[in-house]
């Protein structure tokens, strides 16, 4: 394992774009698994859901057959109901919870094989797969690969719609931390403080992920303990939503997860016209979600988009930069966007200039702990979310730089799950497939000038 030492403190020269490339690709190379892409071999040795969908994206333009593969594998753990499992499993690699911890055979829904958790991630799926198809270079197989996936994507966001919604909104809702991707963030605390249960009955088990990263860089031992709590009431639920629905002491609506399930309708929606389907259902979804974000999580005083907690009845009071994703998704207005962009000075970070990045929890806050995972650090989708959005809303240069951003925390200290914003330095887990992808994504090889003709990336 490296040090996560910036380049420049071993003396290494960076690597320029076209070196980069490369090594990204290495990067995925390395975590193929002959059928899919662990996001880093040791710390996690599966396939994760929004990882995959990531992943697939940073293939698309110069791996199609890769890019169907992986969004093929991660289908073929959905189950019988839609849900699309936050982990299709591999047969014998270590990490904590596995298949034997999550029973989900307990469920008639799961898959006997392959063998998956029972929760979800963000869903990210049908915005990969039309990236899938618009960098495909034969376009007729990406034609088949689109018709193969529109059921099982409408199969997917019908099970959110159907579950995880109430009845009266667009909202989606989340019933474990996990399911958010954004595992030991500020915005689930009071949620899981609130949990009561008896620490002494909890199940046995062990964690791995301490043994394999610095347990400085990962959640706590009192969080692991409501994770698995959490898991072990849906297990003996037999992962029935109907019941958990009913009991789960954990449900949120995140800005975050909403926002990313507006643009894949958007995106499925699409997928639906160029398969010749009715795309009407997708949009209605898009529709949906989108007013209830506009008019359940604007928070007015601080000008971005807060969590709500269906258990609680009441907004989340932590803000993060997932409160932005509504951007990426074109939902806010145009006044309400530019508030937005205005009050982003609270949660940048100053990173390869000219390059800035959004940290995961403000610098300001209180709760701030630059390496504690969800906690400080920055992390590239949340960055990679963000300059879509600014693109979206015209703001060229701002977008450029976070691109710029995620592409020099990569060339000075390699493809790391997550920074440091006081030094840049890799954190977490490394030689980490969906930074690998994302810098692939932003960082185009088809769009490479040559040599002689590259400029200053940044136009001011
Ligand atoms: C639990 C794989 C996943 C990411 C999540 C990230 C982390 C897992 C863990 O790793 O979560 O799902 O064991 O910490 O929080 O976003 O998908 O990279």
């Amino acid at each position: 394992m490296s040090d996560g030492l910036l380049e420049s403190e071993r003396t290494v020269e960076p690597a320029d774009d076209a070196e980069l490339i490369g090594k990204a690709k290495a990067v995925l190379e390395a975590n193929w698994l002959g059928h899919a892409t662990s996001p880093s071999r040791r710390l996690y040795p599966h396939q994760w859901s929004w990882d995959a969908a990531c992943i697939a994206m940073g293939y698309a333009s110069w791996n199609q057959e890769r890019a169907e593969t992986e969004l093929r594998s991660l289908f073929s753990g959905q189950w019988r109901n839609g849900l699309l499992p936050h982990i299709v499993f591999t047969d014998g690699a270590r990490y904590f919870p596995g298949p034997e911890f999550w029973q989900t055979e307990r469920s008639r829904d799961a898959p006997e094989w392959p063998r998956t958790s029972g929760i979800v991630q963000p869903p990210i799926h049908a915005t990969a797969a039309l990236q899938v198809y618009r960098l495909a270079s034969d376009r007729a197989r990406a034609a088949v690969f689109l018709e193969e996936l529109l059921p099982k994507l409408a199969a997917w966001h019908a099970y959110l719609y159907r579950e995880r919604a109430q009845t009266d909104g667009g909202l989606v809702e989340i019933w474990h931390p996990w399911e958010s991707g954004m595992d030991n963030s500020p915005l689930w605390d009071v949620a899981l403080e609130r949990m009561s249960f008896d620490a002494e009955l909890l199940p046995e088990y062990e964690r791995v992920d301490v043994e394999v990263a610095e347990a400085a860089e990962r959640p706590s031992d009192g969080e692991y303990d409501r994770y698995v709590y959490l898991v072990s009431v849906f297990r003996e639920l037999a992962y029935d939503s109907s019941r958990i629905k009913r009991v789960t002491p954990f449900a949120l609506q995140p800005v975050l997860f909403n926002s990313l399930l507006v643009q894949s309708n958007r995106d499925l929606a699409e997928i639906a016209r160029i398969v010749g389907d009715n795309p009407e259902q997708f949009q209605t979804w898009a529709e949906s979600t989108a007013s209830a974000l506009e008019e359940t999580l604007w928070d007015d005083e601080h000008a971005v988009y807060v969590d709500y907690d269906v258990e609680a009845g009441g907004r989340v009071g932590a803000r993060t930069a997932a409160g932005l994703a509504p951007l990426y998704a074109g939902v806010p207005t145009r006044p309400r966007a530019e508030r937005m962009v205005e009050s982003l000075a609270d949660s940048r970070v100053e990173v390869g200039y000219p390059g800035w990045a959004v940290t995961s929890l403000a610098p300001s806050d209180p709760g701030f702990q630059p390496a504690r995972y969800w906690r400080g650090p920055v992390w590239p989708i949340l960055n990679w979310v963000l300059q879509r959005g600014l693109d979206r809303y015209g703001y060229a240069t701002l977008a450029a730089e976070v691109r710029s951003a995620i592409v020099e925390l990569a060339r000075s200290a390699g493809f790391w799950e997550h920074y440091s914003p006081a030094t840049g330095r890799g954190q977490g887990g490394e030689h980490f497939a969906w930074t690998a992808a994302l810098v692939l994504d932003v960082l185009r090889e088809d769009e490479l000038e040559p040599e002689a003709l590259r400029g200053p990336k940044i136009a001011h």
